[in-house]
Formats: structure tokens, sequence, C-alpha cells
């Protein structure tokens, strides 16, 4: 076998050689880690666009999907992707915030109202902002955000159905600042915890509760350890298709432009199913025994406005990202 390195994979343009008296291209092989189970939608449109590119390119790049952060936690994955041993990387722009502040913002509570303001925004000028700051820190963001989706609220002690309903709840949340802040100010105790120990953490009562749109308490089986879903839908969030970017741009244009294209448009095919999957999963997840409520988002919001959460934000966002935030989903603070 020919290792990386007698591939050259340091070289900037790919060495040939020769088989059978044609000159090939050296294949190379990229990691691509998500944090999800296999049968997400992200990781089956992801499956499809390396099947893709792996035509389309000739066999020339080899992408490897790890799903289910086979390769560490989130945590570990993201340093993972800076050094270079993992080339591409999917993450909630919140947990990217350790390293990116900005990347959190898509993440203020109750921001969005609905998926239409979701794409304007993420697809339009706040999007850019964001993948401006991810390429300041060094890493490459894909112009198309794949959807996790609205997140609902699941304990296994009593429905949440009015703020007061948060407090003093264990909440487990992932490791982002803006996500501990806003549980905080609902009341609740909240831990950082990454998804990869989340089932755990909740079959072991270290945690009673956790937040996660319907797609991942599905596929992640979260409902075998939980027994009410409160449908809060308190954030959007989504991932980030990271590239390492040294890795990146050792592709070739040709081959940059279609890894771009098959991802972008994985990502727009993945916004469809999701959004289908939250609509309908609930009659699935009943029937596995979660008891379902819906809420009033209004109390919600206001008891955020009430302990300063909105005007935390804006400060430590800045006017700049703020206003843009506000100018695709109206006033907030
Ligand atoms: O960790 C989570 O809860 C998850 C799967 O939603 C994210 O990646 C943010």
């Amino acid at each position: 076998t020919i290792t990386r390195r007698q591939l050259g994979l340091s070289a900037a343009a790919l060495p040939l050689f020769t088989i059978g008296g044609r000159a090939e291209a050296a294949v190379l092989r990229y990691r691509l880690a998500t944090n999800l189970p296999a049968t997400h939608p992200l990781n089956v449109r992801l499956s499809e666009a390396i099947r893709n590119i792996e035509h389309r390119s000739g066999g020339q790049l080899r992408i490897m999907l790890f799903p289910n952060s086979a390769l560490g936690s989130d945590t570990e994955t993201l340093s993972q992707l800076r050094s270079g041993a993992v080339q591409f990387f999917t993450l909630s722009g919140l947990i990217l915030s350790t390293l990116v502040p900005d990347a959190a913002i898509s993440g203020v509570g109750f921001a969005f109202k609905d998926y239409h303001q979701v794409w304007s925004a993420m697809d339009g000028k706040l999007g850019a902002h964001i993948r401006g700051r991810i390429a300041a820190h060094g890493l490459t963001a894909f112009d198309r955000i794949f959807d996790n989706g609205f997140r609902q609220t699941t304990t296994g002690t009593h429905p949440i159905m009015q703020p007061a309903d948060f407090k003093g709840l264990k909440i487990r949340v992932p490791v982002a600042a803006l996500w501990t802040s806003l549980f905080k100010d609902f009341g609740a105790v909240p831990t950082s915890i990454n998804f990869n120990e989340v089932y755990s953490a909740l079959q072991t009562h270290l945690v009673d509760a956790q937040e996660n749109p319907l797609a991942v308490i599905e596929t992640a089986k979260l409902y075998e350890v939980q027994k009410y879903c409160s449908m809060t839908n308190h954030m959007w969030d989504g991932f980030w298709f990271l590239a390492n970017p040294k890795a990146f741009e050792k592709l070739p244009p040709k081959l940059r432009a279609i890894v771009e294209d098959e991802i972008n448009g994985a990502a727009v095919k993945e916004r469809a199913d999701v959004a289908k999957l939250n609509d309908s999963l609930r009659g699935k997840l009943s029937g596995q025994g979660l008891k379902f409520n819906d809420t009033n988002a209004a109390p919600f919001r206001a008891a955020l406005q009430k302990a300063g959460f909105y005007a935390e934000w804006k400060k430590r966002f800045g006017d700049e990202a703020w206003s843009t935030l506000e100018a695709a989903v109206g006033k907030l603070a």
C-alpha cells in the first residue's frame, strides 16, 4: 500500500504515476467527521455527495465519512480539523463559537420565527458575515449551512409548559457560552456535555433534560431515555461544513469546485429532508412513548428579556453583527 507521505500530500501539485501506461493522478483520501448518527439526513446526503465527488473526480478524491463522533467529541474533532488530522467537519455555529465568537449569533433565543427567515439570513448577509469571521480564524466554511433545526426540550421529570418549569432543571447543553447563558436565564441548571455523551448522561441521570430538534431526538434514540417533549422552539441551529484550509487548497481548482458544488447541493437537499422529518416525527415519537406538549413562545421570550439575555448578547456580539441579525429577524433588544 502507498502511504499518504509517499503520495506527496504536502506538494502543491498532485503527483502523477502510471497505471497500465496511462498517467493517473494520485488518490487523495480525506476524512469527514460529523457528530450525528449515520441515519440522520445530514449523513445520508453527505454520503451521496461523497459518492458523486469520487465519481466526478475520476476517483481522485476519496472522502471517508466518520459519523457519530467516531473520531472523538466535537471539541476534540475541532482541534483535529485545525491541525489537519481531519480535513472536513460539520459543526454547529454555537459550538464553533469557542473559536469564532460571532458564529454563535444564529443561535440567539427566539431570533428566527420560521425557516424563511433562517435561510434568507444564513444564505444572505448574516451567513456571509459569519463565514468571513470563520475565515479570519483560519478555517474555511462552505456557503450553504446544513440544517439541524428548531430545538425542542425533552425531560425525564415533567413537561415544560411555562418558563417557571425550567427552574432548577438539570439540563444538558452543548459546549457553548450562549447555550449556558440562555438556560441560566430561564432559571435552569445547564451542564455542558458533548453530544457523544448525551445518551449516557440522560441514562445515568447525570442530567434530567436535554434539547434538540426532533430529527436528532429520533435518530439518536433519545426518546428511550426521556419521557416528555415540550415544543419550545427556543432556537434554530445549523451545521457549518468546515474544511481545513491547507488541505482544501491543496486540491486542484477543478476538484475544489466539484467538492463545493456537491456539498452545497447536499446541504440544500438535507434542509428539505430535515424540515419534512421535523414536521412528521411527532406522531412517530409519540408512538415510542414521548409525551408532547406545545408552548407559547411569548412568556419564554419575555423571561429572557427580563433576565437581560438580549442586552448581554447584543453587547457581546457588538453593534455590527447584532444589526445584521436584526435586519433579518426584526428588533430583538
Ligand atoms: O450537540 C447537539 O445537541 C447537537 C447534535 O444538536 C449539535 O451538534 C449542536
